[in-house]
């Protein structure tokens, strides 16, 4: 496998923290012991768990005021597989990369997915753009593509999305996730239900592509690029166009993608009911946007999100769900961003797998919302810290990457 991590980097690293890693892997596995609490089982979870990173989350992003390119900067494709291996080499729990067409066409899809499997890393989901124009184009979808009143341009939205199937088959992949911008900005543009049977009709013809083992992903979002309306805004219109669709249509929930305040951990708690949940975005939010970095303000909020996510109910189809890292890294060095939000994101995960669930629905059925609150914040204070730190040492990775990120 090739590797282009500075010789001995992750070596000397593991050896200057090994030995005080041990005398606290020790001490952990004694709390653990004390509390009943299960080390290897949780261990065996994050060792399986395992997170997308977006290929355009590897280069510098920006706002619509402005973008900062730092020095390094992957130029294409190719150039970002090179720099998810250096994540993934360091973090263990990302090893695909989630390509968007047509930002990172080739020429050789074959070629690609040699170039991505020489440093140990395959495809995940495949993206589909149909919201920006790209140089040359014929059709714009300036007043949107799937949506668009011109059938000329939903045809071509349509393809660009097949193309997206026909690229995702030869690169490995096993589905694809559709989020468009259609919408509109004033009221009386358009028609709300004229837009969303012209969404269903066009989502239809890309659905009968769907290969058998495959999964339609559909992303929604309240607004942005459209400030009034947007055809597919919120989780219920999501779900509706899923379960019109088929079993192979899923819906995505991107932690950035609701208005300030809404209840997310919830409405993943909704679409497990439904059976129609298929995959989550990470990022942060702190308004309405979905560009922080995940984890880096509202931790407890991925928390309460993991431990729906490990409902019981979702046992069977957890490790089935597509993980992507989301966010938009327009002030910080994509590759360090992606390193600490792959560890927030294991933080999170593993504090969930640490709550004692009988207790909580003890406390559920005995009304008593304290008992519930404390059993959640007695899981969520475990410094899970060392269990990660082992899990890394046991990929063969860094012990604690974070450490390489100070300087
Ligand atoms: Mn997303």
């Amino acid at each position: 496998m090739k590797n282009l991590l500075n010789n001995n980097i992750i070596e000397t690293h593991n050896k200057k923290y090994f030995s005080s890693h041990k005398r606290d892997l020790d001490v952990f596995k004694n709390f653990c012991l004390k509390n009943k609490l299960n080390y290897q089982g949780i261990k065996k979870k994050i060792l399986k768990f395992k997170i997308a990173l977006p290929s355009w989350g590897l280069g510098t992003g920006g706002t619509r005021f402005g973008r900062f390119p730092i020095d390094g900067d992957p130029l294409n494709i190719f150039q970002k597989i090179e720099d998810c291996s250096i994540v993934n080499k360091l973090v263990g729990s990302t090893p695909s990369i989630s390509p968007h067409f047509p930002w990172d066409k080739v020429t050789d899809y074959v070629e690609l997915k040699e170039y991505a499997k020489s440093f140990d890393l395959n495809f995940d989901l495949v993206n589909s753009n149909t919201f920006q124009d790209q140089e040359g184009q014929k059709y714009s979808y300036k007043f949107g593509s799937l949506t668009n009143n011109d059938v000329k341009i939903r045809e071509r939205a349509i393809e660009l999305n097949l193309e997206c199937i026909r690229i995702g088959k030869i690169l490995g992949s096993k589905g694809i996730t559709v989020w468009i911008g259609d919408g509109s900005n004033f009221p009386g543009q358009a028609n709300f239900s004229k837009s969303l049977d012209l969404y269903l009709k066009s989502m239809k013809k890309i659905y009968e592509k769907i290969p058998k083992d495959w999964k339609l992903l559909i992303e929604h979002k309240p607004y942005e690029p459209s400030f009034y309306s947007t055809t597919i805004n919120d989780w219920g219109t999501s779900y509706i166009c899923a379960k019109e669709l088929g079993p192979k249509a899923k819906c995505l929930v991107d932690l950035g993608h609701h208005l300030p305040n809404t209840n997310i951990e919830m409405i993943v708690s909704r679409l497990i009911f439904l059976k129609k949940l298929g995959g989550f975005h990470f990022n942060d939010s702190n308004y309405g946007d979905d560009d922080l970095d995940t984890g880096s303000t509202n931790p407890y909020k991925l928390f309460l999100i993991f431990l729906e996510l490990l409902d019981d109910r979702n046992k069977k189809d957890f490790f089935n769900l597509s993980f992507m890292i989301d966010q938009s890294h327009n002030v910080t060095d994509p590759i360090e961003s992606l390193i600490l939000s792959a560890d927030e994101i294991l933080i999170a995960y593993a504090k969930a797998l640490f709550v004692n669930k009988k207790k909580l629905q003890f406390f559920q059925n005995n009304n008593d919302p304290i008992g519930a609150t404390l059993e959640l914040k007695k899981a969520y204070n475990i410094d899970v810290k060392i269990l990660l730190n082992q899990v890394r040492i046991e990929k063969g990775c860094a012990i604690d990457p974070k450490y390489l990120c100070i300087r």
